[in-house]
């Protein structure tokens, strides 16, 4: 097995925080996904409805609109990648894995839809629960937690034991912190650095630094000059026990994953 996979983000939003607007048109979409693939990509996570702090809820019928086609698109094309559709949405799920998808990534853990869990057992998909608090038009209005490592780690538990009473193999569940959901600067450096409390879980961890603004906050780049950061935030999260990362600079990270790799062995905790 990989010592690590990563997972190529395609948002096809006109309103994503760090690439909004670019890949509105599917055949982009298909092309970046492809180009994806090319750098080293295992997984590529397609997604239609933004999640950045504030964004607004997108109707079940737009999201379609934005995802099923790109979902299509790209499984024409018969990548050695496997398809995600990042998506809190029982309808768009299913479409999208009857265009293609084998790998659901919802950021709510089924907590949206609980009908969605049904879905990803009964297709026999695997899929990935992340943490947020509240939602994401108001979760950053000051996030609070007990201690966020350890109320993270029991929500996960939960949300790991509930897929599997809902029928999905433990093996199919990959299991995300959710840097930047409900989170601040001092929240995220904080899962970083004890990673590795989230792994003891016993699932394969995900991890979502990319871009996102707490690297912002400590280096004081724009979004478009985070991939450094960025790539620092993977190969700490990977010596820390995250083995699928969710990225949109697919070539540097691959880079800063195969060294740190190559230093710690698949087996570090
Ligand atoms: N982060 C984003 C979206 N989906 N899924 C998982 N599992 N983990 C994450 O950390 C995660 C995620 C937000 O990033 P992005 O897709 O770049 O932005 P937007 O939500 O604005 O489309």
């Amino acid at each position: 097995m990989a010592p690590f996979e990563i997972m190529g983000v395609v948002n096809v939003t006109p309103d994503s925080f760090s690439d909004g607007g670019r890949l509105a048109d599917a055949a982009a979409a298909v092309r970046h996904a492809h180009r994806l693939v090319e750098e080293g990509a295992a997984i590529v996570d397609v997604g239609g409805e933004s999640t950045r702090p504030g964004a607004a809820p997108v109707s079940v019928q737009e999201e379609l609109r934005r995802v099923v086609g790109v979902v299509e698109g790209i499984a024409a094309l018969g990548l050695p990648a496997r398809i995600s559709v990042d998506t809190m949405k029982l309808e768009v799920a299913r479409a999208a894995v009857d265009a293609g998808a084998s790998y659901v990534n919802d950021v709510t853990a089924f907590r949206h839809e609980p009908e969605l869990a049904g879905l990803v057992a009964d297709r026999g998909l695997d899929c990935c629960l992340m943490h947020m608090l509240g939602e994401p038009r108001t979760m950053q209005d000051e996030p609070r937690y007990d201690d966020v490592v350890s109320d993270v780690k029991a929500f996960l538990e939960e949300r790991l034991a509930a897929a599997v009473a809902a029928g999905i193999p433990e093996r199919s569940v990959h299991l995300d912190p959710g840097i930047g959901f409900g989170k601040t600067l001092e929240h995220n450096l904080e899962l970083l650095r004890r990673l590795g409390e989230i792994a003891a879980i016993g699932r394969p961890v995900v991890l979502g630094t990319s871009r996102k603004s707490f690297i912002g906050r400590i280096t004081g780049r724009d979004v478009g000059a985070r991939v450094h950061g960025t790539v620092a935030t993977c190969v700490i999260g990977f010596e820390r026990g995250a083995r699928v990362f969710r990225v949109h600079d697919v070539a540097p990270v691959l880079d800063g994953l195969s060294v740190a790799a190559a230093t710690f062995g698949p087996d570090v905790r």
